[in-house]
């Protein structure tokens, strides 16, 4: 029976590279595993497969009936839909604990690291694997987009010495420039529906009760959405409407200054002092240093949610 290794929904760099990866590893252990994805390849995604030879994973969003290794999340909400009817055998992550359950003992591997590429690298020297070529080059890369070029506050050490060794193995001699061509084409959003810029990295999240959205756009400079915000925004309040959220966040990230214009629209202003210390001016409130959603924005809101 095949297994299938999936990442979260509106998948990025690490839940697509991860699923490939962490399958690869599972076949040269014998077992039939399958990479799928739960949804289109984001721009910076499709550079990356490109550039390192691979086909994009089949899109697959239903449990049902299949066993199922999860990578990068193990949350539920963001697994494939009917999960229950399936069967979760194994899940690989660095995120806090979802709530996914099983009726089996399995392997949950998670780390406090900055990328799933990172657990998974580990996994192949437990299991005595060698990590071929191309396979490395996209673990590599995944690391680069999830730590931001090792920028963010989730980075360790140990994906500093993945990397290292990663990037011997991909004959990859520049890693910055690697990380430079991915966050070129990640900040790609000329011409994009608006919507598609909100999900293209974007999770929803319970919080005591309420429904909080919270999309987030990494971008090599603030002026490539200057002429888009008021679309944005509109957007974001037609979203924030339609899911019947409490809370909606669009994370506007500058890599480079590292920090992020945090677009809100919320049905309790006073959530964003409180969980950040400043007040919404207008339609966003910079936070300096803000990088990682996982880190830096959900945590407080979280915290003054009550959840
Ligand atoms: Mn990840």
């Amino acid at each position: 029976m095949a297994v299938y290794v999936v990442g979260h929904k509106s998948p990025d760099t690490d839940s697509v590279t991860s699923a490939i990866a962490y399958a690869e590893l599972k076949k040269a252990q014998g077992v039939d595993a399958i990479a799928i994805m739960q949804g289109e390849l984001n721009p910076e995604s499709t550079m990356v497969l490109e550039k390192f030879g691979f086909a994009a994973p089949e899109i697959m969003t239903d449990a049902t009936g299949k066993q199922i290794i999860l990578v990068d999340h193990s949350d539920i909400a963001q697994a494939p839909d009917n999960l229950k009817d399936g069967e979760v055998v194994e899940i690989i992550d660095h995120h806090k604990i979802g709530d996914v359950t099983t009726n089996n003992p399995i392997l949950f591997c998670a780390q406090p690291v900055g990328c799933t590429g990172t657990v998974i690298k580990q996994l192949y020297e437990i299991n005595k694997v060698d990590i071929p070529k191309n396979i490395a080059g996209i673990m590599l890369a995944a690391i680069l987009s999830d730590t931001v070029l090792f920028k963010s506050p989730t980075t360790t050490d140990a994906d500093k010495a993945a990397c290292e060794g990663l990037a011997a193995i991909a004959g990859v001699s520049d890693m910055e420039a690697l990380a430079m061509e991915m966050f070129k084409a990640k900040s790609a959003v000329q011409g994009v529906p608006m919507k598609d810029l909100i999900f293209r990295d974007y999770k929803d999240f319970d919080m005591a009760g309420k429904k909080v959205g919270c999309g987030q756009l990494e971008l090599v400079d603030l002026s490539l959405v200057a002429d888009m915000r008021d679309d944005l925004y509109k957007a974001l309040q037609e979203v924030k409407d339609e899911g019947g959220r409490h809370s909606i966040f669009l994370m506007l990230t500058d890599i480079m200054k590292e920090g992020t214009d945090l677009m809100a629209i919320t049905d309790d202003p006073s959530i964003i002092e409180k969980a950040f210390g400043k007040k919404l001016e207008g339609q966003t409130v910079w936070i300096d240093g803000m990088m990682s959603r996982k880190k830096q924005t959900i945590p407080p809101l979280q915290k003054v949610f009550g959840a």
